[in-house]
């Protein structure tokens, strides 16, 4: 790989190949069209191929064509494409011109067996028709957060020193490769919006428009995160009750402002009355008054607004075991289903929590038939290594879309999510490889490829990360390169889980930077993130029979699966459970014992991590990135051994048991 290739991620020039060494006729106008032409004449100008804009004579590889699929076959409705090869040519038809985008990317990442062989008609679209990223950036420099809250890969590519950056670029580069995995929205700034941000809704908008004119070529549009509190904030009202009519009339005018500037717009995100946000609850109000006075301004121009389901309380005693931050998601917005807007989606974290490394699929998903549920995902890695450990994610969100809330046969996360759409937090920053750590990339990828395809395998899809990204075959020894990536990835996640999170306990992190081990870092906080292990044993009594009551906000069957320690799965028995030690897991080991192997287990695995990519050849990755991912991987060896050892130390302590192994504990 060359050196200019880092900033490319998975669209390296070489990606083309295939495609470029073509002869290729496209049939069809529009702007989107002339990015499909203009990726296309790039990539014929490298790699010796043609492109032709409509009819003529000569002989053709592959034929992009807009023109109504036959509706006998069901359409390709507005982003999905129909691809087949026959007698040597290679055909993409679709409905709507961001189906040929799409279908483009595709061919691009088939590479050559794109143009070999026969294809029967294989008709692809999009699961989920909103796949939304959400960068958490701020325009000024935050004294706590950074730039990009949770972000583990330098600061904004759009802003930079409080204004907009002259250089765009990188923003060009994003929506590129936003387009190839198949996302559609972007939302581009925090959803906690501080004072300079709130100004993006309306003296600089400008600067939003200047962003939304850069993804729309890859058909993508813009969302802005806005403040709850901007009527009075921006314009000088003395309220922002959603149902006082001056408030109404404020967002109404500014969201026709928006429009005016940015007639795509796609719509609002909201972070209201969670932590210390404003919200409708200063005003005695729901938050469906709040989210539909947005929805209704937002109406007359087709946008939608995502209003944000995290909503807790983050000023809880410690001492007060009966209030249960995992049930207050559902407490808040599960009596309002049925009250929201059609054009209002209610954004939800894929868990009760706060993404951490383990736990069950938030009930709110299950329990608002008649809502629009958003899954909210976190590609920044803020509880699963910030970037400086491997942990490829799409395992995770995998068994997450993937879980079946009323069991067998009936629909999966996914589906539900279908209604609103997936949304994931951007893990994007202004450094060179775009993610801190070069195979943090494959979590962003596998994302977008999720949402469109969410059944999809996440082996599968790191295939494709990696055929587009390293371009294996390229290199002296492809299948080494292909089994390391693999073998350093697929099960990083569980490798993570292994040396930080046992059975489904959470937040044992440093409070506030949310890296590194502290088993009682938020024991004693009023965040409402406890463990409450003591000498006997460890976990949350979630159950209705004794404990908070959770496990009755989820249907059946998994409201009595989860209920009893003898059904409930191992890897989240103490999210469900406080039992003692000595509890057998479905595993045969007792909980401690548990905890100490998976420590000792997880510490290990990075070292064999550290170990394959030692002894990757030299040549197979370009030097750079092989020294940025081995300076990684020893801060994460570093950092594996002192989860292992503090959270081994404190349960031996805690608990008197012994390690059945005799391993050294301090
Ligand atoms: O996970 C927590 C983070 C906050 C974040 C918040 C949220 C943007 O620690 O940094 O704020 O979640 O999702 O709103």
């Amino acid at each position: 790989m060359k050196r200019q290739d880092l900033h490319a991620a998975w669209l390296p020039p070489a990606a083309f190949r295939s495609v470029g060494s073509r002869h290729t006729v496209v049939h069809g106008d529009g702007p989107l069209l002339d990015t499909v032409l203009a990726e296309l004449r790039e990539a014929a100008g490298r790699y010796g191929g043609t492109v032709r804009h409509g009819d003529g004579a000569e002989p053709v590889d592959l034929v992009l064509a807009l023109s109504a699929v036959p509706a006998e076959s069901g359409g390709t409705g507005d982003e999905g494409f129909v691809l087949a090869r026959r007698d040597g040519v290679t055909t993409l038809l679709a409905d709507a011109p961001a189906g040929l985008l799409h279908g483009l990317f595709h061919v691009v990442r088939l590479g050559e067996p794109a143009f070999t062989g026969e294809r029967p008609a294989e008709h692809h679209r999009p699961a989920l028709h909103r796949r939304i990223v959400d960068d958490w950036d701020n325009v000024d420099v935050h004294p706590v957060m950074g730039q990009v809250e949770r972000g583990y890969a330098g600061g904004s590519i759009v802003w930079r020193d409080g204004a907009l950056r002259e250089d765009l670029s990188r923003v060009a580069g994003y929506a590129r490769l936003l387009a190839c995995c198949g996302i559609n929205g972007l939302v581009v700034n925090n959803v906690n919006v501080h004072a300079s941000e709130a100004h993006l809704l309306t003296d600089r908008l400008g600067e939003v428009a200047a962003v939304a004119g850069l993804l729309r070529p890859y058909g993508i549009r813009i969302h802005l995160s806005v403040n709850f509190a901007s009527p009075v904030q921006l314009g000088g009202l003395p309220t922002a009750d959603p149902l006082d009519e001056r408030v109404r009339e404020w967002w109404a005018h500014t969201t026709r402002g928006v429009y005016e500037t940015i007639p795509d717009f796609g719509g609002y995100l909201v972070k209201a009355d969670s932590e210390g946000q404003p919200g409708p609850f200063a005003y005695g109000r729901t938050h469906a008054d709040g989210a539909n006075m947005l929805a209704d301004a937002l109406a007359p121009f087709g946008g939608v607004v995502h209003w944000r389901a995290f909503v807790y309380n983050h000023r809880q005693d410690w001492r007060d075991r009966g209030t249960d931050r995992a049930r207050a998601a559902y407490d808040h917005f599960v009596p309002l289903d049925g009250e929201f807007r059609d054009n209002a989606v209610l954004q939800v974290k894929h868990g009760p929590l706060d993404f951490q490394t383990r736990e069950p699929v938030s009930p709110v998903i299950t329990a608002m038939p008649r809502t629009r549920v958003a899954v909210e995902l976190q590609a920044t890695q803020e509880y699963t290594g910030q970037q400086r450990h491997v942990c490829y994610l799409a395992p995770m969100w995998r068994t997450v879309l993937g879980f079946r809330p009323w069991g067998e046969d009936r629909p999966d996360v996914a589906q539900v999510a279908a209604g609103g759409g997936l949304v994931g937090v951007s893990n994007v920053g202004d450094d060179p490889y775009w993610t801190g750590h070069p195979l943090a990339q494959a979590n962003l990828y596998a994302f977008g490829r999720l949402a469109w395809d969410p059944t999809l395998d996440p082996a599968a899809i790191l295939d494709e990360w990696i055929e587009l990204t390293f371009r294996p075959d390229d290199t002296a020894d492809p299948q080494t390169l292909r089994r390391t990536l693999h073998e350093l990835m697929d099960g990083s996640w569980q490798t993570y889980e292994q040396y930080t999170a046992p059975l489904g306990v959470g937040f044992m992190v440093s409070p506030g930077s949310h890296y590194g081990p502290s088993v009682d870092g938020y024991e004693y906080s009023p965040w409402g993130t406890y463990h409450f292990a003591d000498r006997d044993g460890i976990g949350v009594d979630r159950t209705r029979a004794t404990g908070t009551g959770y496990t009755g906000q989820y249907p059946a069957p998994w409201s009595d699966i989860y209920e009893s320690p003898d059904t409930c799965p191992d890897e989240l028995l103490l999210f469900f459970h406080h039992v003692p030690y000595h509890h057998v897991l479905h595993s045969g080991r007792t909980v401690i014992q548990h905890i100490y192997d998976t420590h000792f287990e997880g510490a290990r695995r990075t070292e064999r991590m550290r170990e394959l990519w030692r002894d990757l050849p030299a040549g197979l990755v370009d030097p750079a990135l092989y020294a940025r991912v081995s300076e990684r991987l020893d801060e994460q060896v570093r950092s594996a051994h002192e989860w292992r050892d503090q959270i081994n130390t404190y349960f031996l302590r805690k608990s008197g048991v012994p390690d059945a192994h005799g391993r050294r504990i301090y």
